[in-house]
């Protein structure tokens, strides 16, 4: 029989990278879409023709148990979220609706259409599976480094609460309702799809910008922020890797390697040939009101349990995606030249 998934979060970067995988295994996949004319799914529709769409938000409880009835789904990711994190300073109320509530919503509109545990229907074994996309934002302060699945959580932004608060409710209905409900504690992780408000690409996008001519100055905050960054492709292969395991249990996902922000400037900038210090401006307005300072993942139990390895290392991961954006924005440029020229 074909397994069915749906994605909450498919437009963003995590939910196409996963779509893809799980076509590439077979599955029939369904994303969730909010809005009434969400001008992301013809991109994402655009990339793979074989996806199905279902409509919902996070914010409406009906939306979800109809969402799940629609597709009958043999597993659930839940990648929607606000995933920036200063707009958690900004926004709080609404990052904890969508990142926290949301969580506690999907949960139970999968017990709503399934019944208690998740279970199908009454006789069935199969079990409604759930990933949560929990965070490496949850360690914030971090009690000891590098971070593994009993390392004590101390969130620095509202994000990181509300991330915290999905992590605990997804434990607690596997704990309370015998559910198949697991989450990935995922550290950051790039792609050339990464939203350009997220610092390495900022970064790669700004170095090919002002390569291109198109850019002076980029500005940054704190360069000295050291991160486990990866690559996305990699680490939607461990969300899938999680679901299929016969026992439900939460994962540490991140390449164990540490990198300044400065780091990824400096390869970026390298990549296109030009020093960094003559561009990069510091902004005391991109310093956030709580800094998480240093993460890094033992992902030695997501190893050893579910023979998952990363493929990309940090510097070619800046490089892939300095060189990816590069080529973006030579056809901006293309496209502005057709407009000027009066062809379009
Ligand atoms: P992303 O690119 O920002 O995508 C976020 C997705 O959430 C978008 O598809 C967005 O859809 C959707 N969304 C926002 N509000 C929603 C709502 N009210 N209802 C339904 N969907 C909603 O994030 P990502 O990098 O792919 O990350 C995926 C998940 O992993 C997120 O939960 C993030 O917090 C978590 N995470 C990410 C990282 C990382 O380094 N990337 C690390 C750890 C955890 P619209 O198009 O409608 O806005
Ligand atoms: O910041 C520093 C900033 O916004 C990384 C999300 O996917 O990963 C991501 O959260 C670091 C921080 O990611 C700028 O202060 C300096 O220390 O790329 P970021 P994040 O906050 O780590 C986690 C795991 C998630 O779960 C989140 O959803 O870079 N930094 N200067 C800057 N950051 C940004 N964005 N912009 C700057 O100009």
């Amino acid at each position: 029989m074909t397994r069915r998934a749906l994605i909450t979060g498919i437009t963003g970067q995590d939910g196409s990278y996963l779509a893809e995988h799980l076509l590439s295994q077979g599955y029939q996949v369904w994303g969730l879409i909010r809005g009434q004319a969400n001008p992301r799914k013809s991109r994402v529709a655009r990339m793979m023709s074989e996806l199905s769409f279902v409509d919902g938000d996070l914010m409406d409880q009906a939306s979800l148990v109809s969402a799940v009835e629609t597709v009958q789904p043999d597993e659930v990711y839940n990648l929607g979220a606000i995933s920036f994190v200063p707009m958690s300073w900004q926004q709080a109320e609404l990052v904890t609706e969508i990142n926290a509530m949301g969580v506690l919503r999907t949960l139970e509109a999968i017990r709503i259409v399934s019944g208690h545990n998740g279970s199908r229907h009454a006789g069935s074994s199969g079990q409604i599976r759930f990933y949560q996309a929990s965070s490496s934002e949850m360690f914030g302060k971090a009690a000891e480094t590098p971070q593994n699945e009993n390392t004590t959580f101390h969130p620095r932004s509202p994000y990181g609460v509300a991330k915290a608060y999905g992590h605990f409710i997804t434990r607690n209905y596997r704990e309370s309702f015998g559910m198949y409900a697991v989450s990935g504690i995922l550290f950051n992780h790039e792609s050339p799809r990464r939203g350009a408000e997220f610092v390495t690409r900022k970064i790669s996008l700004g170095a090919a910008r002002i390569k291109l001519g198109v850019q002076e100055k980029l500005h940054l905050g704190n360069l000295d922020a050291v991160r486990d960054w990866g690559f996305a492709g990699d680490y939607v292969r461990a969300m899938h890797l999680m679901l299929q395991r016969e026992e439900p249990g939460d994962y540490v996902v991140g390449t164990g390697a540490m990198h300044s922000v400065r780091d990824a400037v400096r390869i970026a900038f390298d990549h296109v040939g030009l020093d960094w210090q003559d561009h990069v401006v510091i902004d005391p307005e991109l310093v956030r009101p709580a800094e998480v300072e240093i993460l890094c993942a033992d992902s030695s139990r997501t190893r050893a349990e579910l023979g998952w390895e990363p493929t990309m290392d940090f510097p070619e991961l800046m490089r892939t995606m300095a060189e990816s954006d590069l080529e973006h924005v030579a056809r901006e440029q293309q496209y502005a030249d057709l407009l000027l020229a009066g062809v379009w």
